[in-house]
C-alpha cells in the first residue's frame, strides 16, 4: 500500500524525467504498481485511512510520484455533476483537444510538492485520452471540466511537467485568453 513516504517530493530527478512506455501486455509487477496507484488515491478520499496512515487527499497520482518512471496514472474524481471518472491508465495519452482553455479557480496542487504555488494553471477545456485499462485493452475517454484538468495533471507527471511550470512568473493570476475557469 502507497503512503505519503513513498511520495517522492519536488527537486527529485524522477519527477522531471520522461517516463517510458510500458510494454503491452503489461507484466504482472506493472499491474501491481497500476492497482497501487489508485489504491492510493481512493484510499486517500477516505477520512479513516488519511487519519489512520496521514494520507494527503488527492485526486490522481502518477507512476513518477513514487519514483517509478513508466507511463502510468491513476485518477478518481467526480465531475460537476457527479459522475465518477475512476481510472487506472497505462501509457495515457491526448489524442485530441479543444481550442478553448481552462483552469481552477482556486489553483493547483500536487502530492510531490510542499509549498503552494499560487496562481493559475492552463489547461485545456476538453480532451480526449487513450491509454490501455489493468488488463491491457485500450480504453478512449472524452473528459472536460476537473477530470480533463486531472488527467492533464497526471500526464504532465509522464513527461516531466510540475503544474507551477505553466503559471505566469509575472502575474500568477493574469487572467487566461479564451479561457473557462473551473469552481
Ligand atoms: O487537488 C486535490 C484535491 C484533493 C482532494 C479533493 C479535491 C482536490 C489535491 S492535489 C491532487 O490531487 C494532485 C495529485 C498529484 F499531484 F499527485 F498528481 C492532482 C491534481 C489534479 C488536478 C488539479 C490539481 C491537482
Ligand atoms: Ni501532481
Amino acid at each position: 500500500m502507497i503512503t505519503m513516504k513513498d511520495i517522492i517530493r519536488d527537486g527529485h530527478p524522477t519527477l522531471r524525467k520522461v517516463a517510458e512506455e510500458v510494454t503491452m501486455p503489461p507484466s504482472e509487477e506493472d499491474k501491481k504498481i497500476l492497482t497501487s496507484l489508485l489504491e492510493y488515491v481512493i484510499n486517500s478520499q477516505d477520512d479513516e485511512m488519511v487519519k489512520k496512515y496521514g494520507l494527503r487527499p488527492g485526486i490522481g497520482l502518477a507512476a513518477p510520484q513514487i519514483n517509478v518512471s513508466k507511463r502510468m496514472i491513476a485518477v478518481h474524481v467526480e465531475d460537476d455533476k457527479g459522475k465518477l471518472y475512476s481510472y487506472a491508465l497505462f501509457n495515457p495519452k491526448i489524442v485530441s483537444h479543444s481550442v478553448e482553455l481552462s483552469y481552477l479557480q482556486s489553483g493547483e496542487g500536487c502530492l510531490s510538492v510542499d509549498e503552494p504555488h499560487p496562481g493559475f494553471v492552463p489547461r485545456y477545456a476538453r480532451v480526449t485520452v487513450k491509454g490501455y485499462d489493468i488488463n491491457g485493452k485500450e480504453v478512449k475517454i472524452r473528459l472536460k471540466g476537473l477530470p480533463a484538468i486531472a488527467f492533464q495533471h497526471e500526464i504532465d507527471h509522464l513527461n516531466g511537467i510540475m503544474f507551477y511550470d505553466k503559471i505566469n512568473n509575472e502575474n500568477p493570476f493574469a487572467p487566461i485568453e479564451n479561457a473557462i475557469a473551473i469552481e
